[in-house]
């Protein structure tokens, strides 16, 4: 077997996504996800201008080698564009090669370590009626964890509040690109959201028991100190998983959250390769890997990253955004399924003009995922319905304290 073709599809149906979809001489296709969110032409260019021309000959099947040849001849290694575009070729290669082989990925990765999946969805509001509205919602469409974000009193936009980006307020998860010609800037203050927070969890535990997997998502703009303040603050309502307490580039910084608070702690979205993990895995500073296969060198990489964690006890709890495109998704559910350290599954639902696009077999029931039956990942693009939405600039909002600083978003 031999790749003949390989095409960079991007498309924009509910937002933009990057598709790698690869044909071999004998009519197998494999897609790869490879969405960037707010940088998907960078990654484009990337596979178009220099890695699709490298692929056109090879075994579809030589996966491990595709994948040290794609990292190593590069010499420019990692980093989030890298790392995609290898992502998507990965994929793209596993679905081809379970494809041939006529069973579901999962069953190539080992086999079903469990019935399902474990997913949890994202419940907002702008006050705590709104909330409590937004995660009677989520138990309604069958979620049974829970992530929880909320607005803070005297700031305007705060991260992962659906309402206030859609006009009925209607909308439950949240969007966070916007096609605007600028990325939005927002404003933030960490002392507002920590002291504003406790109290947040203290109501929902209030109204809907101690039971409830309830997550949150600290999105990067804490300081270690503070994160370990919140971390503590929050303890008596026994969070599944705080999130992105602190910016973890300095790895380190997590041993002084560490160091104060037993509220489990989950890392790694930002994250593109297993080194951005060793010090925070070796010395157990946290509890949950949470990169995405689609920016983490693909289905070859992400499972060795959780091999490695499997010796310290920590598990999986995979990005899955609206950024993450249905290929992504399924990819990650059958790693989901097979290995062993398997933690949750975030899952926030795409939209209706995706599911256009994107074909999926992977299924959601009594709040778990499955990959499906289908040989491959399971999830097909109509090329007609991707052409149908061309490409659209968007851009991720920025943070601005109240003395103009820049802040993490
Ligand atoms: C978030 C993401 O889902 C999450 O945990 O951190 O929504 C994140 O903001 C987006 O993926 C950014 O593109
Ligand atoms: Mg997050």
């Amino acid at each position: 077997m031999k790749i003949v073709a390989a095409d960079v599809i991007v498309s924009s149906p509910d937002r933009n996504f990057l598709t790698l979809k690869i044909t071999t001489d004998d009519g197998v296709t494999g897609l790869g996800d490879g969405t960037l969110n707010g940088r998907e032409l960078s990654v484009a260019s990337y596979l178009r201008d220099h890695v699709v021309p490298l692929l056109i000959g090879r075994d579809p099947h030589r996966i491990e080698d595709t994948w040290q040849f794609l990292y190593r001849s590069a010499y420019w290694r990692r980093g989030p564009v890298t790392m995609a575009a290898i992502a998507a070729v990965d994929v793209a290669l596993w679905d081809i090669k379970a494809k041939a082989a006529r069973m579901p990925l999962y069953q190539l990765l080992g086999g079903a370590s469990r019935t399902g999946v474990m997913a949890y969805g994202h419940a907002s509001g702008r006050d705590l009626p709104e909330l409590f509205d937004s995660i009677r919602h989520h138990l309604e469409l069958g979620f049974r964890s829970i992530r929880v974000q909320t607005s803070v009193p005297g700031i305007n936009a705060v991260y992962g509040v659906a309402a206030q980006h859609s006009a009925d307020g209607k909308r439950y998860d949240y969007e966070p690109a916007q096609r605007t010609p600028l990325p939005a800037e927002e404003d933030w203050d960490t002392r507002s959201y920590m002291r504003h927070l406790p109290g947040v969890f203290e109501a929902v535990r209030h109204e809907f028991g101690p039971e409830l997997p309830l997550l949150h998502d600290g999105h990067h703009r804490m300081t270690p100190i503070q994160a370990a303040r919140l971390g503590k603050d929050l303890e008596p309502y026994d969070l599944f998983w705080l999130e992105d307490c602190t910016p973890a580039e300095n790895q380190e910084a997590l041993r002084l959250v560490r160091q104060h608070t037993t509220t489990p702690l989950a890392i790694g979205e930002v994250f593109n390769t297993v080194w951005d993990y060793q010090t925070l895995i070796r010395e157990q500073l946290i509890d949950y890997v949470r990169s995405a296969v689609t920016h983490t060198g693909g289905i070859t990489a992400m499972r060795k990253l959780l091999d490695f964690a499997a010796q310290y006890q920590i598990k999986s709890g995979i990005h899955g955004p609206t950024d993450i495109s249905p290929v992504g998704m399924a990819a990650a559910l059958h790693l989901d399924l097979a290995i062993h350290n398997f933690g949750i599954q975030e899952y926030m639902r795409h939209g209706a003009l995706t599911d256009e696009v994107f074909r999926q077999s992977f299924t959601f029931a009594d709040g778990y995922l499955h990959p499906g039956e289908q040989p491959g990942l399971g999830v097909e693009l109509d090329e007609e319905a991707a052409a149908r939405f061309p490409y659209v600039p968007a851009y991720l909002p920025f943070n601005r304290l109240q003395d103009g600083t820049v802040h993490d978003w």
